[in-house]
């Protein structure tokens, strides 16, 4: 099974239909996403593992937004927070860093969802590959995942 046949069947898991699409140009990073998707970089999410203290933290960040790790570790109550390697992240998902999507992972990972990509009705997130992606509402998102919406990014 490739990795977005792996993420479809874990979002039917949970209810989600998601409609992948795929652009052969790549979506590795925010800004090859919104330039491959037409929308804007703040309507990208980044899925971001960080790990503290041994466990892995998804950060779903809007793609305009770099993440305050420090901000993330008070949040979170931890004493500091770093971001994963690609091989944590791997781990940790399930899938690569660039195809990272923001649920569907072997386990539950606590999430954390940046609220500027609440003033959107559709954002954009991976799905399990460097080249797919595929539209969500953010409020969707924050629900599928249980995320906690705050605002962890720099000024
Ligand atoms: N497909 C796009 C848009 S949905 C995407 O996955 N973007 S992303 O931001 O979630 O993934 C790229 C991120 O991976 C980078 O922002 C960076 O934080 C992280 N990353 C890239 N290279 C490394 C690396 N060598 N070590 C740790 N993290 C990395």
């Amino acid at each position: 099974m490739d990795a977005i046949e792996r993420f479809t069947n874990a979002a039917q898991i949970v209810n989600v239909s998601v409609a992948v699409e795929r652009f052969p140009e790549g979506t590795r990073t925010a800004k090859d996403a919104a330039a491959a998707v037409g929308c804007e970089l703040a309507q990208i999410v980044k899925s971001l593992v960080f790990v503290g203290g041994g466990e892995p933290y998804l950060v779903l960040t809007s793609g305009k937004n770099r993440v305050d790790e420090s901000l993330v570790a008070e949040l979170l109550e931890v004493g500091s927070i770093s971001i994963a390697s690609p091989e944590q992240a791997r781990e940790a998902t399930g899938f690569v860093i660039g195809g990272t999507p923001p649920f569907g992972h072997f386990r539950p990972i606590p999430t954390t969802l940046d609220k500027d990509l609440l003033a959107y009705d559709v954002v954009w997130a991976a799905a399990g590959t460097p080249d797919t992606c595929f539209p969500i509402n953010p409020r969707k998102l924050q629900e599928v995942t249980s995320a906690v919406v705050a605002s962890v990014v720099t000024a």
